[in-house]
């Protein structure tokens, strides 16, 4: 018999391998979690773990391991190597709480962020075209720590007041040109700071000019002039006009309308169906590849255009996005990674982790591994010193511990949208972000004991819904600009 070619060989063990991983999924969780079942798949090679090796899966496929090594694979490899001491013991010794997980360190964290808010020595200086990002990172970490930030209040409005621009909008720092990703953080942090002194700050009539300006034929918006078009820009203008109760329409100099855009909705809804890729996540612009960060962008937007349910379900395929959410979660790591083959970094805790509450406003409930998630964060983000981070190894700053903060806070806490729509702010356009309230606390399989809970947040402004809530109704109420 003559021998098999090399082609026909691997094609013979890509049939195996997909017969086998036909035949797992068709197990049920005991006959896949029983060591007999796991026998039978020893033929898919030496890598695969035992139980012995104490690792859990929370999916119910199992990985495929091969004896390929490449970049990514070590690169994982050597994450899980870094990652598992701070899971299975406690190399930070911080004190552990009653199940024995290190305890929410409020104190150092608080401090860190304050420290945030302060002067930088010169070592900080690219994060000088990223002021209001600063700003935003520290207030929303410290709120979600419970800590009051009313002492802030008038350096935030000075600080904001330097960085807003003559023609609408804010820069990263003082004299910059406007951009949409600092003009969201400003906005944000002016919401957090509260006060007519705060909101007023805020030129809304050059803002609503401003925005116009990104608005492109397609139905996208640009995050500046003559700059990228991505689903950042669509989330910024939407958080900018619903927050701030902005007119609909374009304004009259919008240069989309001499290509027949009236309002800043038009073509937009198909506009985000195309960011959603084959593999189910939100990309940044039609054709690119799905992640974390465009995933929470583009659900924030359909959250802002009406009705969770009535909108994503509309919009975007809702069991290819769920599938994508959830193999986005590492195991045995618990945290989460931006994207397909990538690592798990504390950021995708509210990137990711912060889209559950959102999806889990327009299909059906816990969908999520929430105490895994609250694991990695306690256990491997917490960092000895205060503030947390991307993973054990590295330093953490402020972005780390706002996003680390608020995906423990959606971990913890559960929310449910008003369907009705009743209630006496958000009647206006965008005003369905106003419909969403606490539902008290996540009661299922948890980490975390009363001390280690930390506070609501709003899941689509991120930051405190009183905050959001007081910033719609104080523009509700004012006539004009
Ligand atoms: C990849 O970085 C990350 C991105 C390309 C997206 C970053 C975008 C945000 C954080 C969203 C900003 C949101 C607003 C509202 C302006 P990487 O390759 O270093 O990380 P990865 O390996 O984890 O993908
Ligand atoms: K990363
Ligand atoms: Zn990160």
């Amino acid at each position: 018999m003559a021998a098999k070619s090399d082609d026909e060989v691997a094609r013979t063990r890509l049939e195996e391998l997909r017969l086998d991983s036909n035949r797992i999924q068709e197990l049920s969780d005991e006959e896949l979690y029983t060591s007999d079942s796991n026998a039978d798949y020893e033929d898919l090679g030496p890598a695969i773990p035992s139980e012995a090796d104490n690792i859990v899966y929370v999916n119910r496929m199992m990985p495929i391991f091969d004896d390929l090594q490449t970049e990514t694979s070590r690169a994982q490899q050597q994450t899980l190597d870094k990652i598992l001491p701070y899971l299975e013991g406690n190399p930070s010794n911080f004190p552990l709480n009653s199940f024995g997980i290190p305890k929410l360190q409020r104190e150092k964290h608080v401090k860190f962020l304050i420290q945030g808010l302060g002067d930088k020595p010169a070592a900080y200086t690219t994060l000088d075209a990223a002021r209001p990002w600063q700003v935003y990172w520290c207030l929303a970490g410290l709120t979600v720590l419970g800590h009051d930030i009313s002492d802030y209040q008038q350096k935030i409005i000075d600080t904001l007041t330097d960085v807003q621009h003559p023609e609408g909008g804010y820069g990263g720092g003082f004299g910059h040109l406007p951009h949409l990703a600092p003009t969201y953080a400003a906005i944000l942090s002016l919401a957090m700071a509260g006060s007519s002194a705060a909101y007023e700050s805020i030129n809304r009539r050059t803002l609503w000019h401003y925005l116009g300006r990104m608005k492109q034929a397609d139905g996208g918006f640009t995050m500046a002039v003559g700059g990228e078009e991505d689903i950042r820009g669509a989330f910024c203008v939407l958080v900018a006009l619903s927050l701030l109760n902005l007119p609909l329409d374009l304004p009259p100099d919008a240069p989309a309308r001499a290509q027949g855009m009236t309002t800043f909705l038009d073509k937009l809804d198909e506009w985000i169906s195309r960011c959603q890729t084959y593999e189910g996540g939100i990309s940044a612009s039609p054709g690119c590849e799905a992640h974390g960060a465009y995933t929470f962008c583009g659900l924030g937007c359909l959250a802002i255009m009406g009705p969770p349910r009535e909108t994503m379900n509309k919009y975007l395929d809702m069991p290819a996005l769920i599938r994508w959410l959830s193999y986005r979660q590492g195991a045995p790591e618990g945290g989460y990674a931006g994207r397909t083959n990538k690592l798990v970094d504390g950021c995708y805790s509210h990137w990711i982790g912060g889209c559950w509450p959102l999806v889990e406003a327009a299909v059906d409930k816990n969908l999520w591994n929430r105490s895994a998630l609250g694991r990695y964060i306690l256990s491997a983000a917490q960092d000895e010193k205060g503030g947390l981070r991307d993973k054990p190894g590295m330093r953490p700053d402020a972005y780390h511990t706002c996003y680390n903060l608020a995906g423990l806070s959606a971990a913890q806490h559960n929310y449910k949208f008003d369907e009705k729509m009743t209630g006496d702010v958000g009647k206006g356009s965008f005003g369905a972000p106003f419909h969403w309230k606490g539902d008290g606390l996540f009661e299922g399989d948890k980490v975390w004991d009363e001390e280690d809970v930390v506070e609501e947040v709003h899941p689509v402004f991120v930051i405190p819904f009183e905050a959001a809530m007081a910033c719609r109704e104080y523009f509700e109420a004012k006539d004009g600009f």
